[in-house]
Order: structure tokens, then C-alpha cells, then sequence
């Protein structure tokens, strides 16, 4: 049973929130450094932002199938080579708009493994199950992708190995490089560094896995339940008082042959109007090991008017038994793309708990936050062992936490959203938020690299297991 708690200005002095730059995710273990026969891109590149320093590089892209046979665009990866502004440097990818839609789109950064004058890092374009495929002859269309220093600091890209100012209109770009399942198609790296896989260690074997892909056809199919799942009823915190949690707005969708799961939020300014959702494990018996989900955050409502207070989530979690007990836990990744405990816009925390006293609020906890839209899907993964917690995003490190915070016993693993309070959107116009998840991973007592993971996933998904659960009742 969730049993949160409004946070309040009492949070644990922050933690190093380290935003750096790491490898990028390997989509799929393949390491021919051929392309299959008949497979062949090419890629277009302009920019909007043509200044040798600019608030934002905006590489603008399109990828074009060369070839004669059909492309998944989520088995391409389109790598735009930059020099970063400092060591320490570190970026945030944006998509301002897609044809495709930018939900389809993704960007994560990685590091060289050979530093040349114009290139140290890149950003690496993907596309989620959702894009579908390329028919030969067949495009993107525009992609208006950007990135800026997550600090906001002016960027140099007059020294970018794949910038070009003077590129104001759509053309062939061969300083920028593709892949189809790991084969390089187009386009040329920097010196040194040929855009094959980063050479990523298999995920040991063995670890007691949960994983779960979410193919469901509603919140009432037999299996969800056999599955371990409970979809939340009862009322009760936290959140707005009066609120009902229905079972119903959790509903499950298949985009592209893959289901997700969609947990519908809503109201119209009261609380007799306000639902929320949460799904969680019956059983609490997660504890050291790996967590990991694809969860797709969203900042405006899919209808009625915006503003209301929040809150995405992932986190696993065991009952207090006390006030202050100090073998309580939790974990959490909370998006709030409105604001809310004082933060006036987007914020994304993630939280580790030793414990806390309810009343008077008392909190135990170390955090770390990032003020930016999270908006779309993202790759979510915590670990934990014996020294420490990790948090990573999108295959980035996000926060690393004290041992002062590991679990004392097991917990259960959750997904809910909710609303804060009404005071972020005082009107009564309907209006309803959807938070989706792709699927759930835990590994018992292995600690994954988010490499790793997706190597996990990718190795289960290969296998055709839709779900798996060998973690003992603890
Ligand atoms: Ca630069
Ligand atoms: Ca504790
Ligand atoms: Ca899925």
C-alpha cells in the first residue's frame, strides 16, 4: 500500500545531482560492423541555429532509406558529433517537433573514446517501437531536434565536427553518421572513432528477474492479477482529499505491435471529481538488485485546461511502522511538469528514504532533482547494493545516494499518478492527464549498467517473454 506523504521543505541536503554525459544506450547486442544486403540510408541535415555560439545547437534531420529493403527506425541510431564546451559539460536533448512526432524520438549523449579537435562527445538520435519502419524511397520527414549545456550557458558550435551554420536548407550531411542494427550505413565519424556498438559486457546470468512487458487487454484481465498485480481501489492519501483511485483509467494500449500500460488522471476542481490511478505488486519482496522501467511522462493534459499539480511516478516502497522507524524504505522517480511543493515549473526528483514521521512532518531522505521538461519516454533505472543507491535517465547518471539510505527490508514496486492538491488549476473544466509505461524490470542483488539493461531487455523481448517473475516471496 503506497503511504506517501506531501514533501516539504525538509528534504536532506541535496545530493550531487550529476548530470554527465555516459555511453549511450547499445540498442541490441549486435556488433557486425557490415549492413545487411540491400540496407542503406542517408541523412539530411540543416540548422536553425547557424551562430558559431548559440543558447541551443539545433540540428535539424532527416533520414532517408536508400536501400531496397524496409527499415525499423527503431533499429537506426543517427550520431551527431560536437566538442564540449568544458570537461564537465553537461547537455539536454530536446525535439521541438517531428513529423513523425517527437514521442517517437529519442537523444542521449555519449563520450568519444577518441577526443579529436572538433569532436569528444555526441548526440545520438533513436526512435521507440512507436516511429515503425521506412519504406524504401520512404523519409522522416523534418526532424527539429535541439540541445543546450543543462546549465543554460551560452555553447560554442563553431567547433562541432558535424555543425555547418551555413546549412539553412535540407541536404545530404556526411559529418553525421547511421546505423541499422549496429552497421554503419552513412556518413563519416571522427578520426578514430567509427560508430560501431559501444562494446558493452553481457548481463551476467542467473539474478532472480521480474519482467514485465504490460500486454494486457484491461485492468479486470485474469492474468494481470495472476501476474502479481494489484490495480489500486481503496481510497485514501496522497493527494487531494476525497479523491477516488479508479481501477477503470488504467487501460492498456498496443502501438506498433508493443502494449503499454496508461494510467489516466482527471478532475474538475474537486475532489468528489478527482481520480487517480496506481498499479502496484501484491507482494513486497524487492529489495537489493536492479529496477527498471520505460515510462512515458506527459506535460499538458490530453484534454481541458493545463496546469494542475502532478505527480509521475515509479518508485518502490514498504510500510512505516512507526513514525521515524528506521526501517522503513522507498524510492522514487516523481515527475511534476507543473510545479507543485514549492517548485513553480517541470521538475524530475528522484528520492531515497530512510524514513519519515508523518505528523508533524518530519522527512529522512536524500534527493536529487533536474528543472527541465521530461516530457515522452524515458529509460529509468535504480540500483541498489550494499554502498549506495544509483539513479540513472536515459542511460545518464542522475544521483547517486548514501548508504545512510539503503533498504532495511522489502518493498513492493509502484507506478502512480496523482494531483498534489487543486490550487494549480482552480477551474472545473474537466480535464485528464496519462502517464504510460512500456514495461518493468528487476534483477535480484545484480547491479546492471543501463547498458546492461537494455541488453536484458532486449535478450527477453528476443525470447519472446512477455513475462517472467522468478524473485522468491521474501
Ligand atoms: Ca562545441
Ligand atoms: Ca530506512
Ligand atoms: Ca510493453
Amino acid at each position: 500500500m503506497s503511504s506517501r506523504t506531501t514533501r516539504r521543505s525538509t528534504r536532506a541536503a541535496l545530493a550531487l545531482a550529476a548530470l554527465v554525459g555516459s555511453a549511450a544506450l547499445a540498442t541490441l547486442p549486435v556488433t557486425t560492423a557490415s549492413a545487411a544486403p540491400g540496407d542503406g540510408l542517408a541523412v539530411q541535415y540543416r540548422t536553425s541555429a547557424s551562430g558559431a555560439t548559440a543558447d541551443q545547437s539545433e540540428p535539424w534531420l532527416k533520414v532517408r532509406n536508400t536501400g531496397t529493403t524496409t527499415v525499423q527506425l527503431s533499429q537506426v541510431k543517427i550520431r551527431y558529433y560536437f566538442k564540449a564546451d568544458s570537461p564537465t559539460a553537461a547537455y539536454r536533448f530536446a525535439c521541438s517537433w517531428a513529423v513523425k512526432g517527437c514521442s517517437v524520438v529519442t537523444g542521449t549523449f555519449g563520450t568519444l573514446p577518441n577526443a579529436t579537435a572538433t569532436a569528444d562527445r555526441y548526440l545520438e538520435i533513436g526512435f521507440t517501437p512507436a516511429a515503425g519502419s521506412l519504406a524504401p524511397g520512404a523519409d522522416t520527414g523534418d526532424m527539429q531536434l535541439r540541445f543546450h549545456q543543462s546549465n543554460w550557458q551560452t555553447l560554442n558550435q563553431s567547433d562541432d565536427y558535424s555543425f555547418n551554420g551555413a546549412r539553412t536548407m535540407y541536404a545530404d550531411w556526411a559529418q553525421v553518421t547511421a546505423r541499422i542494427s549496429g552497421a554503419h550505413v552513412w556518413g563519416t565519424a571522427p578520426a578514430g572513432n567509427e560508430p560501431t556498438e559501444p562494446p558493452t559486457t553481457p548481463p551476467p546470468g542467473g539474478g532472480a528477474t521480474l519482467f514485465d512487458d504490460f500486454s494486457y487487454t484491461s485492468h479486470t484481465d485474469p492474468a494481470l492479477a495472476a501476474h502479481g498485480w494489484s490495480v489500486r481501489a481503496n481510497p485514501g492519501g496522497p493527494g487531494v482529499p476525497g479523491a477516488t483511485w479508479d481501477p477503470s483509467k488504467v487501460t492498456f494500449l498496443t502501438q506498433s505491435g508493443n502494449t503499454v500500460m496508461n494510467l489516466e488522471t482527471s478532475s474538475a476542481g474537486t475532489g468528489a471529481t478527482t481520480t487517480h490511478t496506481e498499479v502496484l505488486t501484491k507482494a513486497t519482496k524487492f529489495k537489493n538488485g536492479t529496477y527498471a522501467a520505460r515510462v512515458k511522462f506527459s506535460d499538458a493534459p490530453k484534454y481541458g485546461p493545463d496546469g494542475d499539480r502532478v505527480v509521475q511516478t515509479f518508485f518502490t516502497i514498504n510500510d512505516l511502522k512507526a513514525p521515524m522507524a528506521d526501517d522503513y524504505a522507498e524510492y522514487d522517480f516523481e515527475y511534476l511538469p507543473n510545479g507543485g511543493w514549492g517548485e513553480p515549473a517541470n521538475i524530475l526528483y528522484t528520492t531515497s528514504w530512510e524514513t519519515y514521521n508523518p505528523d508533524p512532518w518530519q522527512a529522512v531522505n536524500q534527493h536529487s532533482e533536474s528543472r527541465t521538461s521530461f516530457a515522452g519516454w524515458h529509460d529509468l533505472v535504480v540500483t541498489i547494493d550494499n554502498s549506495r543507491i544509483t539513479y540513472y535517465v536515459d542511460g545518464a547518471l542522475f544521483g547517486v545516494h548514501d548508504a545512510a539510505y539503503l533498504p532495511e527490508r522489502p518493498m513492493s514496486i509502484n507506478f502512480n499518478q496523482w494531483l498534489i492538491d487543486l490550487n494549480g488549476q482552480t477551474s472545473t473544466t474537466p480535464r485528464a492527464y496519462d502517464q504510460q509505461v512500456d514495461y518493468v524490470l528487476h534483477v535480484k542483488d545484480q547491479v546492471l549498467s543501463p547498458a546492461q539493461v537494455t541488453a536484458k531487455l532486449a535478450a527477453l523481448r528476443a525470447a519472446g517473454t512477455t513475462f517472467v517473475d522468478e524473485v522468491p516471496a521474501s
